[in-house]
């Protein structure tokens, strides 16, 4: 497998490019991202269009930029149409993106934007996480304020937001695209990040294979302690360790249970 480390390797080969996914709700902002970062028209922003992917060289990195098509608003439900929309956008970045770019727009963030938005990440597994940043749109909007007030002043619903990104985001001005440092700002933490994953790219085989074999380990262990429950009376110290994962919810991606799935 590609482990996608955009850099240069020492040598006269050319490093493959570093694989973008943008994705967010409809109009917030996607196309006008791709189109900042590559510094041309390379998506439309008439709205309405499916994903789409343009390459190109910015700030002195190749890039592959894949535009997904917006999702929509309703919180309870993920139609199939946008279920498969999702997958034909990760489709178009094979193997894998190595970097998610979520795109909010430096607006109220609400309660029921925030659920729609968990469902459709859901369905990238929890992994999914691990690559994403959030990239804030409207920065004009700013002003006076900084990045972090908003974020504060914004409230819990863009707080759960930030934690589960672990506060890695980068604010963006579609006005001014000519103002290149935005981008490099970008791009900088983006390879960051790819470093920080081991140059890793996101693959949702691997996550969700990861996900059964941490449902299945979560089975067994509860079976065991059942057994032992019925047999031996008493086990409060295995059944605290269950509700205690249960409480946090989710995955731990521990890098133990990575290396079974990798060379499993
Ligand atoms: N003022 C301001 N307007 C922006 C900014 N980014 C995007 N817009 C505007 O927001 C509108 C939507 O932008 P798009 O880039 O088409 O949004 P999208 O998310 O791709 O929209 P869909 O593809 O329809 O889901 C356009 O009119 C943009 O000009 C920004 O940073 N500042
Ligand atoms: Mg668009």
């Amino acid at each position: 497998m590609d482990n996608g480390n955009a850099k240069h390797n020492g040598t006269d080969q050319v490093a493959p490019p570093l694989r973008l996914l943008i994705v967010g709700q409809k109009r917030t902002g996607k196309s006008s991202v791709g189109n900042t970062i590559l510094c041309k028209e390379a998506f439309n922003t008439w709205g309405g269009a499916d994903s789409a992917v343009a390459h190109g060289e910015s700030e002195g990195r190749q890039l592959m930029v894949v535009d997904a098509c917006g999702w929509g608003t309703n919180e309870n439900l993920v139609h199939k149409q946008e279920k498969l929309e999702i997958f034909n956008a990760l489709s178009l970045c094979e193997p894998g993106p190595h970097i998610l770019l979520l795109v909010i727009p430096l607006l109220h963030f609400s309660h029921s934007e925030k659920a729609a938005l968990q469902k459709r990440m859901e369905i990238l597994t929890e992994g999914v996480w691990r690559h994403t940043m959030v990239v804030f749109t409207l920065g004009d909007r700013l002003r006076d304020c900084s990045i972090q007030d908003h974020i504060q002043t914004t409230g819990k619903d863009l707080q759960w937001l930030m934690e589960k990104c672990r506060y890695r985001c980068h604010v963006l001005n579609n006005k001014t695209p000519q103002d290149r440092q935005q981008v490099s700002g970008l791009l900088d933490r983006a390879e960051d990040m790819l470093m920080e994953n081991g140059g890793w790219h996101f693959s949702l085989h691997m996550y969700s294979r990861l996900e059964e074999e941490w449902s299945r380990r979560e089975m067994e262990m509860k079976e065991k302690i059942l057994e032992r429950h019925d047999g031996a009376g008493k086990t409060s110290r295995g059944l605290a360790v269950i509700s205690y994962r249960n409480q946090k919810g989710g995955l731990r991606l521990n890098d133990t249970l990575m290396k079974l799935v990798y060379h499993g």
